[in-house]
């Protein structure tokens, strides 16, 4: 079964241009709820780790760079299956590519400046949320 939780990333491009409101109205509007929130600067190790899984791509570099450039805002949200549809909210990675109303569609630049994360499956989902928060952080319920 579809989980309820998944993990979105306002990125530094969204959160420095302060569309980050916009973007939790949109999420809020498309029926998620906050249950846990913080701002933050990664460092080049968190970024890294982060995104292991994409080290041997070529713009994992560009990404990393990119990921630690500013401050970003980690959130956890919930909904019935929460990680489909926020991947459907969120758009395609190109945001050239992304349907109209999209986040990315509104927010992003590029391909590689393209203003939030989502998690992309229940399982890294759950991993997700544990990089940047401990269980008492996110609200019950
Ligand atoms: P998504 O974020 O839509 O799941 P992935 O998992 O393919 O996309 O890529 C992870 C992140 O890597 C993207 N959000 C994007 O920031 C970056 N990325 C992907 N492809 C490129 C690319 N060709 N050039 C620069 N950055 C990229």
């Amino acid at each position: 079964m579809a989980g309820r939780r998944t993990l979105t990333i306002i990125k530094p491009d969204a959160f420095a241009n302060g569309k980050s409101g916009l973007i939790i109205a949109l999420l809020e509007k498309s029926g998620f709820r906050v249950k846990s929130a913080r701002v933050m600067h990664l460092t080049m190790a968190q970024a890294g780790e982060f995104y292991a899984v994409h080290r041997e791509r070529g713009f994992y570099g560009e990404l990393v760079e990119f990921m630690t450039s500013g401050p970003c805002m980690p959130l956890i949200l919930e909904r019935d299956d929460a990680v489909g549809t926020l991947r459907t909210v969120i758009g395609a990675t190109d945001p050239a590519e992304a349907a109209e109303g999209t986040v990315r569609k509104l927010y992003a630049e590029s391909k590689g400046r393209n203003a939030i994360h989502a998690s992309d499956s229940d399982e890294n989902a759950l991993r997700e949320a544990g990089f940047f928060f401990a269980e008492s952080d996110v609200l019950a319920g």
